[in-house]
């Protein structure tokens, strides 16, 4: 049975992932977009050839008849009423990161998803599915590295929109780290600091940027997370593990070397669609191929959830400047 699926929110990812279950994936079709901006909806309608009803609004969409799956890819801020919707109506959801941008939303979201009885969320931590993180994963895994003792990590964008603040460098850049760590570790977050230095005269006014992440772990692996959005030169995702045995690096992507003119050069990537295209392609494929299924096993709201009570933390310590501890409730039987 082909997927039949509803976007909510058609921007960069919502467009990105159409044109990806369109294009590249298999057992899925986009019938139903909707956008608060509806001219950008049917835009992505026109540009992508597809043949879908342009709802009004994202309620309508879940409540489709043809609607068997929604794709939230609307700000982080919004995801929460429409992941609830969308279990209200037992429609499956992935949902894009955040799952909510506070513990206390993807709690409701996880609440409703028990009630319902059955798992129907995913969330886009991509991460997870990234060779390159695999590779750091299996080898973690297998012991070749010993034990864990440090992270160090950077998450660099060229620039944000006018509309990202301060909290969204945890919320919406920080929280990829937050998940990629703790499914790494196999471990969870004791701790969570963070230091700004200076601020880049590239930012704008409503953002502090860049700073510094410390987490601590229950085990007591450190962690130290560069978060800069305004770094100008390109999209750069770092990770160094130390362990007692060795020391593993992230791959950096794969990229012509260039000797011209008396230099030598690699492209530096501008934005996330291309470093974790291969990334996009295994997680959705899996969300419908679970979906036909009737049985999801992707990131699960409580990932999300485990996420976001960690960003909760390292939130608060932007503003407090303290050590902030993150304590983290015991994992329902449902998601186990
Ligand atoms: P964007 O601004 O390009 O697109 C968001 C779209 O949502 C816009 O078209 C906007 O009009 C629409 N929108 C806003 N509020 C809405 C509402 N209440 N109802 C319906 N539509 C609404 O942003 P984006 O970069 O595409 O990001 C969207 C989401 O995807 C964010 O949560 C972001 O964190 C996430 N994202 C994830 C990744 C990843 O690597 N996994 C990459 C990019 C974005
Ligand atoms: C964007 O929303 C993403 O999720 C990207 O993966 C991330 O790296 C970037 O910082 C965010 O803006």
């Amino acid at each position: 049975m082909t997927i039949r699926i509803g976007v909510i929110g058609t921007g960069m990812i919502g467009e990105e992932h159409s044109r990806r279950i369109t294009k590249t994936l298999t057992d899925a079709e986009i019938v139903a977009v909707s956008d608060v901006n509806l001219d950008q909806a049917h835009a992505m309608i026109d540009r992508l050839g597809l043949d879908a009803t342009v709802y009004e609004t994202g309620q309508a969409l879940i409540e489709a008849d043809n609607v068997d799956a929604v794709l939230v890819t609307s700000w982080g801020q919004t995801h929460e009423e429409y992941v609830l919707a969308a279990i209200k109506a037992g429609r499956y959801v992935f949902c894009e990161k955040p799952l909510a941008t506070t513990a206390e939303g993807c709690q409701r979201i996880m609440d409703a998803e028990m009630a319902a009885g059955r798992r129907l969320v995913q969330v886009g931590f991509m991460r997870r599915y990234d060779h390159g993180y695999n590779l750091l994963k299996d080898t973690m895994d297998a012991g070749n590295l010993g034990q864990a003792l440090m992270i160090h990590a950077a998450h660099r964008n060229p620039t944000v929109p006018e509309r990202y603040v301060t909290p969204m460098a945890i919320h919406d850049t920080l929280i990829h780290e937050l998940d990629t760590f703790r499914w790494l570790l196999d471990d969870e977050y004791a701790s969570a600091q963070v230091a700004f230095s200076q601020k880049t005269r590239h930012a704008h006014s409503e953002v502090r940027d860049p700073q510094l992440v410390l987490l601590e772990t229950t085990r007591g692996t450190r962690i130290d997370v560069e978060v800069f959005v305004n770094c100008q030169y390109g999209y750069d995702i770092q990770c160094t593990v130390v362990g007692e045995e060795g020391i593993a690096h992230l791959p950096e992507p794969q990229s012509l070397t260039l000797r011209q003119a008396g230099k030598r050069s690699n492209e530096i990537l501008q934005d996330w669609k291309k470093r974790f295209d291969d990334a996009f392609n295994t997680e959705l494929q899996g969300f419908i191929h679970d979906a036909q299924a009737g049985a999801l096993k992707g990131p699960s709201s409580w990932d999300g959830f485990a996420a976001a009570v960690a960003g909760d933390a390292c939130v608060k310590a932007q503003e407090s400047g303290q050590v902030e501890p993150v304590s983290m409730p015991d994992r329902p039987d449902f998601y186990r």
